[in-house]
């Protein structure tokens, strides 16, 4: 077959952000709003991941960071608002923090900003909306509300006496003095209310039980007022996992819609004890599969409720599909080097990129965020993309990270991270992972150690 022309290396559209928002203009500032210990710095760093994925860049200008330049191991009483000196310094920090993230948007730097303080009072949030307009920037105020006790010092417990503010100092006496400091932070905190119905906002209350929503105006802003409102922090696990070995994949070839191989079986018999050693005895969970039979077949003996996504289809090879690597280098030499020169913006003719595939993966993650125990049996390119997003790996690498078949990889998100353990089963599979600039091989992957004890990764980032 003679070479086609190449050109499918789709570059993001300047006018147009990761997810095809028109966004030329867009500049907005999420303002975090509420006491100490409510989940703020959390909010704001999921926001960010979750936009990056999605290509629109982010950034959080957090205020306790510049505060800490000046007074790096406050106690309770800094922030005591009798206290001239507190309040001065409290207040430079704010205005270095809203000029630098003022100076990031003029620059070009990026579409949404995160400002992350407590901006507990009327009047800071009134400076904030007039610097804000000033400077042609849309302010979204995010407002978290919780007064349960029992998950405050719960969350203090967890982030706050682990906080550089208390280096080297006993727990116990951290968390008395934080718990002091919101009590200051208590007798000036005042809720978003009807005296600012011209602001944009959104309230959380409870952890999202409650939502108040007020003057939202353009798509980024409900995009992430949406993504905001499935957030939740019960405890629980994300399991992935690539199908079984299947036909296709012991022959090499690319996409398709193949049995699994008789390994493929013997993983999908194994899966449930697998999971069942990850999981504990009796943890409920959901599975979901694509459409496709191999993922499916792999699914099988696992005694749960089942649900099959569209979204979850392998990336779409387009022409390639059913080649080799090999056949598609001879055949598309120009597309396979422009593949390896951009994996993650090359569009297969006729097919798809690792950017569409996270375009169409965002109603999953939506989904995700709003669920608890999920098994995912998926695809090498599509457990890339939601693996991405967990474990915040840049797109430059996303395409290229190793994922082995017959693995099971247990997620579980902590406070500002997500934990990652791997059940590797012993049942040999081909190796379907090419490395950049290498020809393609399959070659069977040598028996992986046995005991699948699920050992923990130090580095989220493996793979290539
Ligand atoms: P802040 O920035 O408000 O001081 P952090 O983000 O450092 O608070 O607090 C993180 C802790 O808050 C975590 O333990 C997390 O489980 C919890 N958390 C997350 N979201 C919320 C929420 N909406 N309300 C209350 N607590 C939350
Ligand atoms: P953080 O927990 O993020 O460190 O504890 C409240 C705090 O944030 C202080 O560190 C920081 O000085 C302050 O919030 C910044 O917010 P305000 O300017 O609203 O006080
Ligand atoms: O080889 C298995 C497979 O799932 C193919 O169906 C798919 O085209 C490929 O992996 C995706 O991986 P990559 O993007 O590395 O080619």
């Amino acid at each position: 077959m003679a070479s086609i022309p190449q050109g499918n290396l789709i570059r993001p559209n300047r006018k147009t952000n990761g997810a095809g928002v028109q966004a030329e203009d867009t500049k907005i500032c999420v303002v975090m709003v509420g006491l100490p210990a409510r989940g703020k710095s959390l909010i704001a760093q999921k926001v960010v991941r979750y936009l990056h994925w999605l290509s629109i860049t982010a950034q959080t200008f957090n205020v306790g960071q510049y505060r800490r330049q000046a007074t790096p191991n406050p106690t309770a009483a800094f922030f005591d608002t009798s206290n001239p000196d507190g309040e001065k310094l409290r207040r430079a920090a704010a205005e270095a923090a809203v000029d630098d993230m003022c100076k990031w948007f003029r620059e070009g730097k990026g579409l949404i900003a995160i400002l992350d303080a407590t901006n507990s009072t009327k009047s800071r949030r009134r400076w904030i909306k007039e610097r804000c307009d000033a400077e042609g920037i849309e302010a979204l105020y995010v407002e978290s509300k919780c007064d349960d006790e029992d998950l405050i010092m719960a969350n203090i417990l967890e982030v706050k006496t682990t906080s550089p503010d208390y280096v080297g100092q006993d727990p116990e006496e951290a968390a008395q003095d934080f718990r002091n400091r919101i009590r200051n932070y208590e007798k000036i905190y005042e809720t978003i209310d009807e005296d600012e119905a011209d602001l944009t906002y959104v309230k959380l209350i409870d952890v999202g039980k409650h939502v108040i929503i007020n003057q939202i105006k353009d798509y980024l802003q409900s995009r992430v007022v949406y993504y905001l409102m499935n957030l939740h922090i019960k405890p629980r696990s994300i399991w992935l996992s690539r199908h079984g070995e299947s036909e296709y994949n012991l022959a090499g070839k690319l996409g398709g819609d193949a049995d699994i191989s008789s390994r493929g079986q013997e993983y999908a018999r194994l899966l449930p004890t697998l999971v069942k050693q990850s999981a504990g005895e009796g943890r409920k969970l959901t599975v979901w599969t694509s459409t496709l039979k191999r993922t499916i077949q792999t699914a099988r003996f696992l005694p749960f409720e089942k649900l099959e996504w569209k979204a979850l289809d392998e990336l779409d090879s387009g022409v390639c599909d059913g080649l080799t690597y090999a056949q598609v280098e001879e055949r598309y030499p120009e597309d396979f080097a422009a593949r390896d020169e951009d994996k993650y913006n090359y569009r297969y003719l006729g097919g798809e990129s690792y950017r569409d595939v996270v375009i169409r993966l965002e109603p999953i993650i939506m989904e995700l965020e709003r669920s608890e125990n999920i098994l995912i049996v998926t695809h090498q390119a599509i457990l890339r993309c939601i693996y991405a997003y967990f474990m915040n790996v840049p797109q430059e690498r996303s395409p290229w990270m190793e994922v082995p078949l017959h693995t099971l990889i247990q997620l579980t998100p902590k406070a500002y991270s997500t934990q990652e353990t791997r059940y590797p089963a012993n049942i040999p599979a081909v190796s379907t992972f090419r490395e950049k600039g290498s020809k393609a091989k399959h070659q069977d992957s040598p028996a992986c150690t046995p005991g699948a004890d699920g050992g923990e990764r130090a580095n989220p980032m493996n793979g290539a």
